[in-house]
């Protein structure tokens, strides 16, 4: 069968299309696939999600400029709607698949029941010679490996005979879910040249970055490779910092100068590496290849990463230990929750395996979020009593902060700065005992802990 038809109804914009998967990739791209004036039909296990949604609300949390007008205005043109039922998508000539992929959090392999669901789901109703676009991130070989084969005997149609595949990894960013669909480009994977071709004339129809045509296995490494090298790049700079802790060196003095080498681009060291992309996908990449291909790099940067967080208790202990403020009832402010500055989203959030790690060695804790429910209030009021600031995130809300009122309220001046808030010599200036990721001023080190080890 060609493509040919299916490309004449994208330009005409008579194409169907289906979305499976309303969450903060899908929902965004069916809006805006309907606003450049195809027919959408979003799929939802969660009917709650679906009647909000047919409502014309957003719910999608956390503020994502000209998402909740633009939903409310496709869904009152009626060229959006979302449903439950998977029957809808038999008339649909493109379908997007955007479910999660996470990662096992042991064996740290991907784990698809959701995505092996909506291909079960999708292929008895999946109409002859249509396109169906893998937008989900997801390991290499998953395109031909397991959404091929469920769409092949589920559905009785053959690849590149009787439907077409496609992977077309999204790049989005929580708060700039739609400018980063419209602006960032995109690579457009195909399971034939003139299907990749297809692609483009489709994603072409609302987004402004280039498209890249290449071939299934190309598309699915690069976006598992994109978010891996920035992994990769950020553990690099946290073991700068391990060590410039060790030698008394400042991990950000160092990091200004490497970067004012030629091609150098350090990027910052911190109390961990949180969100929903970064920690996942080098795991997806790492497990398109059976052991018998020893992977070191990537794993590694992983175990770096992950431990940042356990380094952080690591500085509270030793810093607590200096101020013989080593208490039943000591108490430390952890300042951020998010994964990310001036964010609200907590995904895979550092501080909750800080939390979990002052729970296990008895150090009590406060949190405090000025982004995140319930840990908001006023800094200070939290601060007041503790042992300790712990600053986790850079929230700009803490880069005003003063020093000589935090170290009035606090009991125990001592300052554990995870993200550089505030300069580790004017702290010490102000009367704290200041302990930083990276600030080695010789007193104290930390340790990776060995329960991490790859
Ligand atoms: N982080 C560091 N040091 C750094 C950069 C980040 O410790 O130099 C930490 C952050 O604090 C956070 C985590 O890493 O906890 C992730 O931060 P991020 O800036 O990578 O933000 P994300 O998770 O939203 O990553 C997304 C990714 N986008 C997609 O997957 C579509 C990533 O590819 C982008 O590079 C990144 O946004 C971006 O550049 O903003």
């Amino acid at each position: 069968m060609s493509i040919e038809p299916l490309v004449e109804r994208i330009e005409a914009k008579t194409a169907r299309i289906g979305v499976i998967g309303l969450g903060y990739v899908g929902l965004p791209a069916g809006c805006l696939f309907a606003d450049a004036g195809y027919s959408v039909t979003g799929i939802d296990l969660k009917a709650d999600r679906v009647a909000m949604i047919n409502a014309g609300q957003s719910p999608i949390e956390g503020d994502e400029p000209g998402l909740a007008e633009l939903l409310a205005a496709v869904v009152e043109r009626g060229a959006f709607r979302a449903t439950t039922d998977y029957q809808t998508l038999a008339s649909a000539d493109i379908v997007l698949i955007v479910v999660d992929t996470p990662v096992d959090p042991v064996s740290h392999r991907p784990h698809y029941d959701g995505l092996r669901a909506a291909c079960r789901s999708l292929a008895p109703h999946l109409k002859d010679g249509a396109l169906v676009i893998i937008e989900s991130t997801v390991s290499p070989g998953t395109a031909q490996n397991v959404v091929r084969p469920l769409l092949e005997e589920h559905g009785g149609k053959r690849l590149n005979q009787d439907f077409f595949l496609g992977v077309c990894p999204e790049r989005v960013m929580p708060g700039k879910l739609i400018a980063n669909l419209i602006n960032l480009s995109r690579v457009c994977g195909g399971s034939t040249p003139e299907t990749a071709q297809a692609m483009v004339k489709l994603y072409r129809q609302v987004v402004r970055g280039e498209l890249d045509t290449t071939d299934l296995i190309t598309a699915e490494v690069v976006k598992t490779a994109e978010n891996a090298y920035r992994d990769v790049q950020i553990a690099f700079a946290n073991e700068v910092a391990m060590i410039c802790e060790a030698v008394g060196a400042d991990v950000w003095r160092v990091r200004e100068l490497v970067n004012k080498s030629p091609g150098r681009q350090m990027l910052l060291p911190g109390a961990g590496v949180g969100g929903h992309c970064i920690p996942k996908d080098p795991w997806l990449l790492a497990s398109a290849v059976t052991p018998d291909i020893p992977l070191q790099l990537i794993p590694a940067a992983r175990y770096v990463n992950d431990s940042m967080p356990l380094h952080m208790a690591d500085l509270i202990v030793r810093a607590l230990k200096d101020a013989d403020a080593m208490r039943r009832d000591t108490r430390v402010a952890i300042l951020g929750y998010a994964y990310l500055e001036n964010s609200d989203d907590t995904r895979n959030s550092p501080s909750a395996v800080l939390a979990e790690r002052l729970d296990a060695l008895g150090i009590g804790y406060v949190i405090h979020d000025p982004w995140v429910q319930p840990y908001q209030g006023d800094v200070y009021d939290i601060v007041a009593g503790c042992d300790a600031a712990v600053f986790m995130v850079k929230h700009q809300a803490y880069c005003g902060l003063d020093l000589a009122a935090l170290r009035a309220v606090l009991k125990t001046p001592i300052i554990v700065d995870g993200r550089r808030v505030f300069d580790g010599a004017a702290a010490e200036a102000a009367g704290f005992i200041y302990a930083g990721v990276g600030f080695g001023n010789g007193k104290r080190t930390g340790t990776y802990p060995k329960e991490n080890q790859p």
